[in-house]
């Protein structure tokens, strides 16, 4: 059966490639779904992007994706840098999870620095543009392969 990799996106990533595009660049979510599919089908394996603006949003993504997806691609937004909920959350997920940030967080505003999801993430991505997304399903592909 095709294993299914859920990318789940935080509050204002519904907004990219629309606003502030020296930091966050010109591709849309949209774009990324479609490289992210094409990349994916490529290694025999299934993506389904979603994003919410609210906590309990995702929260509700991550216990559907306990269900039906064999690994998690989470950008967070904000609420990697607060979201104890979504770190409980990623704890009940038994496969492999890895977190990625558009921009180099550690580069950005101290607040920035620390992530609640990294205490749960197999690994992560951070500055390399929406690249970091193709990355990451490219490493689950090795590791769910
Ligand atoms: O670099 C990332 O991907 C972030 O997760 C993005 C979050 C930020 O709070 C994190 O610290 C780092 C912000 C998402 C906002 O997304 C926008 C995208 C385009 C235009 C405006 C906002």
């Amino acid at each position: 059966m095709t294993k299914t990799i859920y990318i789940l996106n935080g509050p204002n990533l519904n907004l990219l490639g629309k606003r502030q595009p020296e930091i966050y660049g010109h591709d849309t979510l949209e774009d990324v779904a479609k490289n992210c599919a094409a990349l994916g089908a490529e290694f025999g394996l299934e993506t389904d992007l979603h994003q919410s603006n609210f906590e309990g949003g995702i929260v509700e993504l991550i216990h559907e994706a306990r269900e039906k997806a064999a690994g998690i691609i989470i950008n967070p937004g904000a609420y990697t840098h607060t979201s104890v909920a979504i770190l409980d959350a990623l704890n009940t997920f038994e496969g492999p999870v890895f977190e990625v940030h558009i921009s180099n967080v550690h580069k950005r505003e101290s607040f920035r620095h620390h992530s609640y999801v990294s205490l749960r993430a197999d690994g992560v991505m951070a500055g390399f543009g929406v690249q970091g997304y193709e990355l990451a399903l490219r490493r689950m592909a090795v590791l769910l392969g």
